[in-house]
């Protein structure tokens, strides 16, 4: 019999804080575990039912254009349809935005935030969590937090000049020596039971996430902050991934917990936490077909544990035309503000002269070749709805970002003026804001200016949606991924 450690189950028999409710539910696994028959038996009857049925008809279009509209991935918890955006086990974000749990420590604040971990819940259950069962499961994760001590010294000796998302994709790749998965494989365990091992594994790198970003922040831009390199920030049990994700990067007023570099009062340190919040459980999954959850699944469809399986989404994730296009967005934004010499918010509203110079320098980037970052998508044929709740949390705060900040009026701005210019133009397929045209700014405006930093945070949330598919496929025992290649010569003879 193996003996693999079953670190969820240990740390959720544990007995909480008395804050937290003594409570009967069921934690996230039991859950889980709650809704697997049923699924099991659908997914079953659907494969065994319409097996042979054809799906739809390919086009060569599509074979050599990206698999373009191939209906070729399973993927269980949201979908992207090209006009209302991303749905999450069919609810759309506002519904998340009313039902999902917030932090127990904000029930009456009415800007504060879902969280992400009741995202993660609802995406790999399909339920709704209750409060005490989000904040038991928050609490699990943080006590899982502490990053072992040798994935610290593999990133103190990277060099600073090592792009954040290469120090993560290696972070995450060495975790893989905690992996219990790769662990039972060797030693040969059922495939039936692969699912739980996934499932420790998914949750032990979820929860390693805040520390290891914590570290790769200060390791590239506050090296050396205290002789002793002392962390920005330490976990805090009683609180949620978010609160120590921010606490983690040094953004974070708790000064028991975070260094509070940027010296934050109270309520800025709040809008924070809940920008990540907000941030990191809208990222979190986007269907299946994005590159970097399509490249987690099919990694994960050879069997290789969750932290390979994600590392390679990770590296996906790092390419300009998917998550680094954040970075590049607010670096538009300053070029933008800069070569028009727009400082000053009241210049931007209202102002039509203003509005024609930028049509103009739009154009001149597109004449010169070059895509406009944040806009267009290759699903989503209207704004994005994660775009619009991005720019709604600067909305709702008129006083600090919507009249003060000029990068958040031009993204603003963009938004109105840009979609013209791209249909003129005549090529983008969307010529609208995608998500990663409001949440850069946001960063920048609380202090977090490293660009190259932001994608990071985005390879951060987009663990919840591609480890959550991970522990389906295993519990369904998805096959290895193998489609069909063809060269130029069988893809004539085929059609003609
Ligand atoms: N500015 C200028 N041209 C654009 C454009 C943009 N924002 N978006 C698309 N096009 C062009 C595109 O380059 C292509 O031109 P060619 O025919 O000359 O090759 C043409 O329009 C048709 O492209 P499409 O079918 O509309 O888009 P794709 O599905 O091929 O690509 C994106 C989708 C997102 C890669 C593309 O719109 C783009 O490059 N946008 C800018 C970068 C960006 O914002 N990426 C972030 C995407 C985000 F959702 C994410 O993954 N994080």
């Amino acid at each position: 019999m193996h003996t693999i450690k079953r670190p969820f189950h240990r740390l959720a028999e544990r007995q909480f804080s008395t804050n937290i409710a003594a409570h009967a539910e069921l934690d996230l696994k039991q859950t889980l575990q709650s809704v697997i028959p049923k699924r099991r038996e659908q997914f079953l009857n659907v494969r065994k039912q319409y097996g042979n049925k054809p799906l739809a008809q390919t086009t060569v279009a599509s074979t050599l254009g990206g698999m373009r509209g191939s209906p070729a991935l399973y993927w269980e918890s949201s979908k992207v349809d090209p006009d209302k955006g991303v749905t999450f086990h069919g609810r759309t974000i506002e519904e998340c935005q009313q039902v999902l749990p917030h932090s127990r420590f904000d029930a009456n604040d009415p800007n504060s935030e879902f969280l992400p971990e009741s995202m993660f819940w609802f995406l790999l259950t399909g339920q709704i969590p209750s409060q005490a069962q989000v904040d038991s499961f928050s609490r699990t994760i943080a006590e899982q937090g502490e990053t072992p001590e040798y994935i610290l010294k593999i990133l103190d000796s990277l060099p600073a000049t090592l792009h954040p998302m290469s120090q993560l994709s290696i972070a995450i790749t060495a975790l893989n020596n905690n992996s219990g998965f790769a662990k039972a494989y060797e030693k040969g365990v059922s495939k039936y039971d692969f699912w739980e091992y996934a499932f420790d594994d998914a949750i032990d790198l979820i929860a390693k996430l805040p520390q290891i970003i914590g570290r790769i922040y200060q390791n590239t831009y506050h090296r050396g902050i205290s002789s002793s390199n002392e962390p920005l920030g330490t976990i805090d049990l009683e609180k949620d991934w978010s609160y120590n994700l921010a606490s983690a990067l040094g953004f974070n007023s708790d000064t028991a917990h975070s260094r509070n570099i940027q010296n934050f009062n109270g309520q800025e340190s709040n809008d924070f936490v809940n920008l990540v919040r907000l941030y990191c459980a809208l990222h979190g999954d986007h269907e299946g077909g994005n590159v970097s959850s399509h490249t987690t699944h099919l990694v994960g469809s050879a069997l290789s544990d969750p932290y390979l399986s994600y590392s390679a989404g990770v590296q996906g994730l790092a390419g300009p035309l998917h998550g680094l296009a954040a970075q590049e967005v607010v670096r538009f934004i300053l070029a933008l503000k800069e070569d028009l010499k727009l400082n000053d918010v009241s210049a931007l509203l209202n102002n039509k002269e203003v509005d024609g110079s930028i049509v103009e320098y739009l154009w001149s980037i597109l004449k010169s070749g070059r895509v406009i970052p944040g806009y267009g998508h290759a699903v989503l044929r209207k704004p994005d709805p994660r775009f619009d709740a991005m720019l709604q949390f600067g909305l709702k705060r008129p006083d600090t970002i919507m009249n003060k900040d000029v990068n958040f009026q031009l993204v603003h701005k963009l938004s109105q003026v840009a979609p013209e210019v791209l249909k003129q133009h005549g090529k983008t397929k969307n010529p609208f804001p995608n998500v990663d045209s409001s949440s850069g700014v946001l960063f920048y405006h609380y202090g977090l200016t490293q660009t190259l930093f932001f994608t990071v945070i985005f390879a951060g949330s987009r663990a919840l949606g591609p480890l959550s598919q991970l522990i389906w496929d295993r519990i369904l025992g998805l096959p290895i991924e193998r489609p069909k290649s063809l060269d130029l010569e069988s893809i004539i003879k085929r059609v003609e």
